[in-house]
């Protein structure tokens, strides 16, 4: 018998900055409605779906408080997982989190009754740490937020699920270190500039490197994998589309046509995982990291050569 979970990706178009937070929501509702119709178990929003991405901005005191939640689902954020619970189907969000003074870029995983499964702190946070002129726009992700504690694992819709956040998934680590924990679905929301200021060299490859991470992803550690883009020209800052739920075998089983909001949904046999993980990616089996060579968290260090 199969173990199927409908997924919804729900790709969300710009979020201005002046947009208010309750006209951010109706659209996210929007999209749920349409998920949950199209018939969703679970429908996966991106990265700060709430906001626009504001590490773009150099930004101080109130102003950047704005852009967090103390607590979600929680107050502004009460009629989305209201709605999600009535129709019965499962939330996976993005937002900027505020736990006291510390501040993390996060993404919560609700169940269909509207009870919090997990919630993940992003780990690898890209950018620089301090307000950097020359850039056409800011990354300030590393000024803005502080790591989490790691990547985990939780039952959910009949199966095992992990998150990532955006930056997270151009890191092998991220896919292995949840697979190594039985992940069968892991689910990414991200904001990816199309511009990359330290080597525009790599623009034109943007979509191409977004699908290449997440396909391999999948494919090497035998599990689904739903990409969930804040597409198109945010804060006049154009952003990668390309939401795209992909197969354990890496291929694409759907994709987003549009730069703006728009919910693809496909049907993820999570059985399928063993196809790959019983087989040639047999970790017990094939995968003995007492034989690589260097089994430490520490980089191994080439000898400089010999001096002539
Ligand atoms: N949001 C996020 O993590 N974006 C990064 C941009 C990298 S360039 C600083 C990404 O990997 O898509």
């Amino acid at each position: 018998m199969s173990r199927i979970v409908h997924v919804a990706a729900a790709q969300v178009g710009p979020v201005e900055r002046e947009s208010p937070r309750a006209e951010v929501l109706d659209r996210l509702i929007a999209l749920l409605t349409e998920g949950a119709a199209r018939g969703a178990d679970v429908v996966v929003f991106p990265e700060l779906a709430l906001t626009p991405f504001f590490p773009r901005w150099f930004l101080e005191g109130d102003e950047l408080e704005s852009f967090y939640e103390d607590e979600v689902p929680g107050p502004s954020t009460k009629p989305l997982f209201e709605e999600a619970r009535r129709l019965g189907v499962g939330v996976s969000l993005g937002y900027a989190e505020r736990d006291g003074a510390h501040h993390y870029n996060t993404q919560v995983l609700v169940g269909k009754d509207g009870q919090v499964v997990a919630k993940y702190r992003k780990v690898h946070l890209p950018g620089h740490e301090e307000h950097e002129p020359w850039r056409p726009f800011q990354h300030l992700e590393r000024r803005y937020f502080e790591r989490g504690d790691g990547f985990h694992v939780s039952r959910a819709f009949g199966g095992v699920v992990g998150m990532a956040i955006c930056n997270d998934r151009r890191w092998p680590e991220t896919y292995r270190v949840l697979s190594l924990q039985g992940a069968e679905l892991i689910l990414i929301g991200y904001n990816t500039p199309i511009h990359y200021a330290p080597d525009p060299g790599q623009d034109r490859l943007a979509g191409f490197h977004n699908n290449l991470v997440m396909a391999a992803g999948a494919y090497q550690n035998g599990c689904w994998v739903v990409g969930v883009a804040k597409a198109g020209i945010e804060g006049g800052v154009p952003g990668l589309a390309e939401s795209q739920i992909i197969a354990p075998s890496g291929e694409v089983v759907a994709k987003t046509v549009t730069e703006g909001d728009e919910v693809i949904v496909a049907a993820c046999d999570l059985d399928l995982c063993d196809n790959y993980r019983k087989t040639l990616f047999d970790f017990d089996r094939y995968r003995l990291p007492e034989h690589y060579g260097l089994i430490t968290s520490q980089r191994g260090v080439v000898p400089p050569p010999e001096a002539s």
